[in-house]
Formats: structure tokens, C-alpha cells, sequence
């Protein structure tokens, strides 16, 4: 079965590569330049009408969105998070979307909070986005402190490489120091995500992509 990834080190992308390398299922990258303008070419908008990565290219025509890549691969090769007939799902695919419709916009708003504010509401709408961000991880953290769902390890590790990535970003990427997104408060947040950088298929992306040795717990940008 080929699969294509279409892929920028460090963007969502990187997400499903770490699922790709957990199940280890042979893929291609297809390498996006967003200044050659990859993003808007036909032959892109043809896979992801949208013209946002990730996008993958399957004997089943092409997916978008990480939530519904993520699922698909699930179903097809098992390993990354409950099997259609786990009664865990129900739990595992709640905080799924939370983490997909909730989570992944808040961090978006953190590092391009000019995008939906312009430039000068820019500062207002990062003190807003980190401080829901704060309470979203809250959140994650009663969840792990409660109930340790096995979909929140490196045994089923979809979710948690997909926090993962959303958390660096948030953590690294604001320019303004005072706006940075801080794992401190959040113990069972980091012991989870320090287990997941160190599966031997984090550490293959990490290299791979220029994530640093501790892409979730200690993130430093691609060179
Ligand atoms: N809801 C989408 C969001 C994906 C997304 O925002 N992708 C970004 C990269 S991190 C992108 O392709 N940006 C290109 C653009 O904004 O034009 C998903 O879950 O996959």
C-alpha cells in the first residue's frame, strides 16, 4: 500500500509522520514549499481542496484533517489508539476531537494571533488564546491525574504525539517571551510527554525533522 505524506518538518504534518513511523507503515514525503506557493497549486488543492497539511495521499483517496488521518490509520493498521470495538474509544475519541476542535485552534490563535485579529489586536488575542490554553491543559492534567487512559501512552501514542506538536508550538514559537505556553504547571501533561518523545519512532522523527532530543518537554525549533 503507498502512502504520501504531504509534509513540512514541524507544521501538523509532523503528526501523522509520528504515526506513520509508530505503525511502521512505509510512506513517501512530498515535500511542501510554501514560498514556491505548493500550498495553492491545482495539483495540491486536488488532494486538499483546503490548502492545509497534513494531506495523505491513500488507496483510498486522498484525507485531511490530523483527527481524520489519524482515524483512518487506526482502522487500517491498529496500534495507535482504541480499535473500533474497544469500549475505551468513547473516552479516546471525546478528547480526540477536543484536542482537534479545541486545542489545536487555541494554539493556532496563540502563534498567528494576528490571523483571525490583525496586527492590532494581535497581543490581546495571544493573552486570550494562552490563558484558555492554561485551562485546556488543566483539563488534560484532572484526566491523567484520574484516569491514566491507556490512549494517553506510548501503547496507543496517536494522541499523544498529537498534543505533543500542538504544545511545542505553543512553548517555543510566540515571539513575546511573556506569551509563551509553560508545561510547569502540568506534571502528569509532561511525564506523559516525555514518554512519547522517547519512543525509538519520535526519536526517528525528531532527527528527521530537527525537533531537538525533547521536542514536547524541551522544544527547539528545526535549524
Ligand atoms: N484543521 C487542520 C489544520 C491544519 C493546519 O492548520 N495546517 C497548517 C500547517 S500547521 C497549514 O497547512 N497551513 C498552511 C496555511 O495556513 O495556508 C488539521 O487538523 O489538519
Amino acid at each position: 500500500m503507498t502512502l504520501t505524506l504531504y509534509h513540512c518538518p514541524d507544521w501538523a504534518s509532523t503528526i501523522i509522520r509520528l504515526a506513520l513511523e509508530e505503525i511502521g507503515q512505509p510512506y513517501q514525503l512530498h515535500d511542501m514549499d510554501w514560498d514556491a506557493g505548493d500550498f495553492d497549486a491545482a495539483d495540491f488543492r486536488a488532494i486538499n481542496p483546503l490548502g492545509l497539511i497534513p494531506a495523505l495521499k491513500t488507496p483510498d483517496g486522498p484525507i485531511f484533517e490530523t483527527a481524520a488521518i489519524l482515524l483512518w490509520l487506526n482502522a487500517r493498521h491498529g496500534g495507535l489508539a482504541p480499535a473500533p470495538t474497544d469500549p475505551a474509544r468513547a473516552a479516546f475519541l471525546s478528547w480526540l476531537m477536543f484536542v482537534s476542535n479545541t486545542v489545536h485552534p487555541t494554539v493556532m490563535a496563540l502563534i498567528h494571533p494576528d490571523r483571525p485579529a490583525g496586527p492590532d489586536a494581535a497581543v490581546e488575542v495571544a493573552r486570550l488564546a494562552l490563558e484558555r490554553l492554561a485551562e485546556q491543559a488543566g483539563h488534560l492534567e484532572t484526566l491523567l491525574t484520574t484516569q491514566s487512559p491507556l490512549w494517553l501512552t506510548p501503547a496507543q501514542p496517536a494522541l499523544g504525539h498529537y498534543l505533543g506538536i500542538l504544545l511545542r508550538w505553543a512553548a517555543y514559537l510566540p515571539e513575546d517571551l511573556n506569551l509563551r505556553f509553560s508545561l510547569a504547571p502540568f506534571p502528569a501533561v509532561t511525564a506523559t510527554l516525555s514518554a512519547h518523545e522517547a519512543t525509538p519512532a519520535a526519536r526517528r522523527v525528531s532527527l528527521a525533522d530537527g525537533l531537538g532530543p525533547y521536542p514536547y518537554t524541551a522544544p527547539e525549533g528545526p535549524p
